[in-house]
């Protein structure tokens, strides 16, 4: 997404760079380290040149890669029915996540260290009873339910997604809001030595981490709104954020704060990251809406992330809300929402 002078290429390799080029580019310049392979080159090379080295390198790469564990979990019923779901490999290899690099495959490549374990979320701010969640608490407190939702990027790409995770409202009920909370603001762990994005400008396309997202109330109370911990039915990877990510369906995916150790009940509205490097081309709310273009591109349509490769891969129109409407269209009443999007 983002910034001005980047984001026409960024756009163009997002739309029309098959996720199985970003994998193999990894494989390439791990076996090789050729360094300086264009994605192009990469694509026309043979295929059969390069398997040589792919499974060469996923021998020494399987032993380094994040381990997730299987959850229990109850599948909520009201949430089984989306029909086709992005299949796992592309949700662990194409992801938005700069705290480890701009390119979409860059959080797979370098986020298998990453340590989730100990961690420490705090709920804090407007409550009765603020909560320190540890590793544990995360996957051990609260039932863990499994949802099939969409997923809407602002680079309007999108996938269907089956979650592991409970409501946020459930955890917000637990701290106890007191009555004068407006707003629910997110926090990104802060971890340069672990984020090589929060380390480099270069790499992190000059972001002021920590990532930053904000809720109102009424949205945070929502129940679509779930932590996640899990997705196909183990543990979130890293490149997912682990290991508790947010997850509001109805809105653009750069809502959904991946690695989050701290929720503040506030009565200030947050400034989310995206809303403070370009106001005009991301809102606070950013709610999927097929009627407000960003100024840059149309968002009336997706490229849905399914089977096959990017050229087997349809567009699909954009629905209102990212197909939520009837859950969360009440939130929104008498408000402009090309205004505030
Ligand atoms: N901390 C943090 N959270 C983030 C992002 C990020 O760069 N940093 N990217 C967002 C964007 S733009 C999207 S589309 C989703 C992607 O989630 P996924 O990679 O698990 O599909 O994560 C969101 N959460
Ligand atoms: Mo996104």
């Amino acid at each position: 997404m983002l910034i001005k002078h980047t984001k026409k290429s960024q756009l163009k390799e997002s739309q029309i760079t098959s996720e199985s080029v970003y994998k193999q580019r990894r494989n390439i310049m791990k076996g090789v380290g050729l360094a300086a392979l264009s994605l192009p080159f990469a694509k026309t090379a043979s295929a059969g040149v390069f398997d040589i080295f792919t499974s060469n390198s996923s021998e020494s790469s399987e032993s380094s890669t994040f381990q997730r564990t299987p959850l229990s979990f109850t599948k909520n019923t009201n949430f089984q029915s989306l029909t086709s779901l992005t299949p796992e490999s592309k949700v662990l290899e194409y992801n938005n996540f700069y705290e480890f690099g701009t390119g979409k495959g860059d959080p797979a490549e370098y986020g298998q260290q990453f340590k989730v374990d100990p961690w420490s979320l705090t709920i804090d701010g407007l409550v009765d009873n603020p909560i320190t969640l540890n590793y544990e608490d995360l996957l051990k407190k609260f039932d863990i339910e499994e949802r099939l939702y969409r997923m809407r990027c602002v680079e309007a790409w999108s996938m269907n997604i089956p979650w592991l995770g409970f409501t946020l409202a459930s955890l917000l009920k637990q701290a106890g809001v007191k009555s004068n909370a407006k707003f629910v603001r997110f926090e990104t762990v802060y971890d340069p030595e672990q984020m090589r994005g929060q380390k480099s400008r270069f790499v992190g396309s000059s972001i002021n981490f920590p990532y930053v997202e904000g809720l109102t109330i009424a949205e945070a109370m929502n129940p679509l709104v779930l932590m996640s911990v899990g997705l196909y039915g183990k543990t979130l990877a890293p490149q997912n954020g682990a290991p508790i990510r947010l997850v509001v369906p109805w809105k653009y995916g750069f809502k959904s704060i991946k690695s989050v150790v701290k929720i503040t009940v506030t009565d200030k509205a947050p400034v989310n990251t995206w809303q403070a490097i370009g106001p005009d081309e991301y809102g606070f709310f950013a709610n999927v809406n097929p009627n407000v273009d960003h100024p840059r591109w149309s968002q009336a349509t997706e490229r849905f992330i399914g089977e096959g490769n990017v050229f087997q891969q349809s567009r699909k129109p954009t629905l209102m809300f990212n197909g939520y409407e009837e859950e969360v269209a009440d939130l929104y009443k008498g408000i402009n929402l090309s205004r505030y999007f």
